[in-house]
């Protein structure tokens, strides 16, 4: 758990960053989430300063950047946090204001595709209005008129699929809240650029996964499920269509892409993806076959889990990513299975620990 947020004024992180002379500063909205926590790591690496907006959670939320927190009393440090949400337009806009970052990734979403269709006017909130708040930060502010923004926006956009592999030109039809809400922050994206010269981009982010993934998004639920199973901690998985499929990449390579497309002179708009389709029960099948299991011994059917309208088939084709930014992923499925099963299978083995220990894991309490 992190110690302090916003605990340093902004006159101070000034003069701190002055006797760094950092090289850029990097604001980032849902830096507690899987993309965000890598881009972070991109970024501090790179020499930014890393500003990120975490919302005020009873519970921890921060587990994911815990690693790379330092005081922010110690000199040099280049995480800073800041509380804040996407619904707060005054607070975004006093962020932009006072951090005045050189790049903003608009990461922060209510991302579940299947919860999208239990909370569609939340959804579309945070989402659709969520991303409109903070171009108008930028633009209220002036702050827009320097800063660079990613906008992350998602291969949901195709839905009902119009041609396959989808690519930059393939005509949208979302088949979710999530999706529907996702087509506005793409359009508001293209319309702040157009109408005010915003250098706004879309990086049209095919799935992307790794361990750190929610353990509700599929990938993340097999890979747990294979690993509790393997252990005795679980004796059944119960998952809903098997039969879609998805261009599944690993997270750290696309947060890659994402800087790379605001490194460009010119904003534009941009499909990464792996160019290849696996099927959630291909999925089952590695994740289980690796540690020795049969999946359909263990998977079962739960139709809670399916969606009112599915996204059959998603394959993208990254080729103009591929030739403007030099991109490409470089973890392939089966090794993108495999770091998930092996860090699972690490996690399951500390719970059986702690449960032949006789322990429960303790609470604040
Ligand atoms: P994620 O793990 O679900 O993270 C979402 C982040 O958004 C979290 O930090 C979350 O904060 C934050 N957030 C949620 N509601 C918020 C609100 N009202 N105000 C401020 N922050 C809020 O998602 P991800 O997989 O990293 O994805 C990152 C972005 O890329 C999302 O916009 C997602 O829709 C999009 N995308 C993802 C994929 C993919 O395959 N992963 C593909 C295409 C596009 P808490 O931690 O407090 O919940
Ligand atoms: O589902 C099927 C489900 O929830 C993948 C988000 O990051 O990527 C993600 O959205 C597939 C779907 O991801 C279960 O019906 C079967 O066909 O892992 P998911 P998603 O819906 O593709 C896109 C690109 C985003 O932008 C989103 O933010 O798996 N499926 N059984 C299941 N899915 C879940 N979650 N749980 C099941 O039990």
């Amino acid at each position: 758990m992190l110690l302090g947020v916003d605990g340093v004024s902004p006159k101070r992180q000034r003069s701190i960053r002055n006797a760094w002379m950092i090289m850029k500063r990097a604001f980032i909205t849902g830096i507690t989430g899987q993309d965000g926590s890598y881009l972070a790591e991109l970024l501090l690496a790179k020499g930014y300063e890393v500003h990120g907006m975490i919302r005020r959670s009873s519970s921890f939320n921060t587990q994911r950047i815990d690693h790379l927190y330092q005081d922010p009393h110690i000199l040099g440090t280049r995480l800073f946090l800041h509380y804040g949400d996407l619904s707060d337009a005054g607070r975004l806009a006093k962020m932009m204001y006072e951090i005045t970052p050189d790049e903003v990734y608009h990461l922060g979403a209510q991302s579940h595709v299947r919860v999208s269709f239990d909370v569609p006017e939340y959804t579309g909130d945070v989402v659709a209005l969520g991303t409109i708040r903070l171009l108008e930060a930028l633009r209220e502010t002036g702050i827009g008129k320097k800063a660079r923004f990613y906008q992350a926006s998602s291969s949901e956009l195709y839905g009902k699929v119009r041609e396959t592999p989808q690519r930059e030109t393939t005509p949208f039809h979302p088949r979710s809240p999530y999706g529907v809400a996702k087509l506005y922050g793409y359009w508001a994206t293209i319309n702040y650029r157009e109408a005010y010269g915003m250098h706004a981009s879309n990086g049209i982010l095919f799935n992307h996964e790794s361990p750190r993934r929610g353990p509700t998004f599929v990938t993340r639920k097999i890979t747990m499920a294979a690993a509790r199973i393997k252990s005795g901690l679980q004796n059944a998985l119960y998952l809903g269509n098997l039969e879609a499929k998805r261009d599944w990449g690993y997270a750290g390579d696309y947060v890659e892409g994402m800087w790379r497309i605001v490194q460009r002179d010119e904003p534009d708009d941009y499909v990464l993806a792996t160019g290849e389709t696996h099927s959630v029960g291909e999925f089952c099948e590695e994740a289980f076959g690796l540690l020795g299991l049969d999946w359909r011994e263990f998977v079962k059917h739960d139709p809670r889990y399916e969606r009112p309208s599915e996204v059959d088939l998603l394959l993208g084709d990254a080729t103009k990513a591929r030739r403007v930014l030099g991109w490409q992923p470089k973890v392939t499925f089966k090794e993108l299975v495999r770091l998930m099963v092996e860090a699972d299978m690490r996690v399951a083995r500390q719970e059986l620990a702690v449960q032949q220990a006789g322990g429960v894991l303790e609470n604040a309490e």
